[in-house]
């Protein structure tokens, strides 16, 4: 059932809703019957129908539930009994930077961390799809000078280093591989082509499949062949119970949500009065944090004017705390953001020692971004600066959805293709940001907006955050949905999110 069902069923009975009880109908097992049954149980002095009244008749009603938004308001008597002990709720690293970082942003390190991004993505554009190297092109070129006869389909495979548009309105990119470079233009009358071509970012690696022209100097593109994933994409080794997927708490910002963030401790700790919350909740075993812990300092100029807490360690500290209330068995994941208190490039490594220390042992520390193993689902856990870049340049990702930037990364099997754009990128001998193992889950934060969508199988989460909306944020219009967390069933991969806003 929808918002704009439960609107006209009630409107057709003769009511007016506030928000709060729409959200409190459509959160009930059955919706459909207990607005049903709601609607009879009101008496004509009922004007508008508000959350006191759907809270009155589902204290009456044998089978409702209390929307978590109300709970505070209730008292609670049962407790949590965790179903899976700490033991179970084993994590593994697969992929992560720390430990290993050995770029000091030289040159020829940079050439090096391109050719790994090279070698790595064109080998999954060859698994779909057969390609000569540039080299080779150049030389055909020499040869077709002697025949005039119609070339055959050819393909190559490059990191995009040029995209311009022609006096005729044409596309023009070049394509660079080690063995050298070649123009291929996209023709402005094929729309479809010209369409896929214009979401080409600069250094992305991709395929293009085209005929050579009349004189051999330029590809004529007819398609444009991306890494993606097969569809038949299957995921593996599913676990039990549940994960909790959030980010961006921005502990220290005036703008964090202390009183939405209590609750969702709270709800974790079995301190809700809904048998349904209760159950889940005893049947979390992973707390994961895409990183911005906390809001930091001097990460913007005048933040300190931003800040409750104008201390870092007094920062970290607070979050600790709060983090030493999640029950014990929890697993808690934590992987930096562009506001923590590592180096901005990207891969960033885990938090240092001296920050660590703050925090309990049920706590696992890894960088960004970051491959783990939650008892067997394989969980991408990436903070998503690389959003930015993608919201600017391609067209259908946006900031209100961005589960569309995570689809365009996983095309581009890169967590970050655009180079020199708003992501700063440190030359590591390998290139940490490339998917090279298909993840079950995808998690992504930074954006402050929640998503939940699933691309051939993947989950892709992007979770909200817990700061409301700043006086930046306000000016660019970009518009937060905080308190609202995605918790993802490990059996199924079904996620659903609760909404912890108070008002
Ligand atoms: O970023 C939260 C969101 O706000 C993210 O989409 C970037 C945007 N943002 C934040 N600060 C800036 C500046 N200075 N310029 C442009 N866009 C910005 P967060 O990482 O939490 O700050
Ligand atoms: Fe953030
Ligand atoms: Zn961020």
């Amino acid at each position: 059932m929808k918002e704009s069902q439960v609107l006209d069923i009630v409107t057709d009975a003769g009511y007016m809703i506030n928000e709060d009880a729409v959200l409190s109908i459509l959160s009930q097992k059955n919706p459909n019957i207990f607005l049903k049954n709601l609607l009879k149980s009101l008496d004509s002095s009922v004007f508008i129908i508000d959350y006191k009244s759907v809270c009155e008749f589902i204290k009456t009603s044998e089978n409702a539930s209390f929307h978590p938004l109300h709970c505070s308001e209730i008292d609670f008597s049962s407790e949590l009994t965790p179903k899976f002990p700490f033991e179970d709720n084993v994590v593994e690293i697969i992929s992560d930077v720390t430990g290993h970082s050995t770029s000091v942003g030289e040159y020829s390190q940079f050439v090096k961390y391109f050719r790994d991004r090279y070698t790595k993505i064109s080998d999954m554009i060859r698994c779909r799809v057969n390609a000569k190297p540039i080299e080779s092109l150049s030389r055909s070129r020499f040869l077709r000078s002697f025949s005039r006869e119609e070339g055959s389909d050819i393909t190559i495979i490059g990191l995009v280093s040029e995209k311009n548009t022609t006096n005729n309105q044409h596309l023009i990119t070049v394509l660079e591989d080690p063995t050298g470079t070649f123009p291929v233009l996209f023709n402005k009358n094929d729309t479809e082509l010209i369409e896929q071509a214009s979401s080409l970012v600069l250094d992305e690696v991709v395929g293009i499949t085209g005929k050579l022209s009349g004189d051999g100097g330029i590809l004529m593109a007819s398609r444009i062949v991306r890494p993606d994933i097969p569809n038949m994409f299957k995921n593996r080794n599913l676990s039990l119970g549940y994960a909790v997927f959030i980010s961006d708490v921005h502990i220290g910002s005036k703008e964090f949500m202390k009183d939405e963030w209590e609750f969702f401790i709270d709800f974790l700790n079995g301190r809700i009065d809904n048998p349904d919350l209760l159950n889940l909740a005893s049947q979390i075993r992973y707390l994961v944090i895409a990183g911005d812990l906390v809001d930091g300092i001097g990460v913007y100029p005048s933040q300190d004017l931003d800040l409750e807490i104008l201390d870092i360690h007094g920062q970290y500290k607070e979050i600790a705390r709060y983090l030493s209330q999640v029950p014990s068995n929890i697993h808690i994941v934590i992987g930096p953001g562009n506001h923590d208190v590592v180096r901005r490039a990207e891969p960033q490594p885990a938090l240092p020692e001296n920050i660590r220390k703050y925090f309990s042992s049920n706590v696992t520390f890894v960088g960004n971004p970051a491959l783990v193993s939650l008892d067997g689902v394989r969980v991408l856990m990436y903070h998503g600066c690389s959003m930015d870049d993608m919201v600017a340049t391609i067209k259908g990702v946006s900031y209100e959805e961005p589960t569309t930037g995570m689809v365009e990364m996983i095309k581009r099997r890169h967590l970050a293709p655009l180079y020199g754009g708003r992501v700063v990128i440190a030359p590591e001998s390998k290139d940490y940001l490339v998917i090279d193992e298909i993840p079950d889950i995808m998690h992504c934060g930074h954006v402050h907006t929640i998503g939940i969508e699933y691309y051939k199988n993947i989950l892709l989460l992007n979770s909200g955050t817990w700061q409301a909306q700043t006086d930046f944020q306000r000016k660019v219009n970009i518009h937060p949905s905080p308190a609202k967390i995605p918790i993802v069933n490990l059996k199924t991969l079904r996620a659903q999110y609760i909404d912890f806003n108070l008002s």
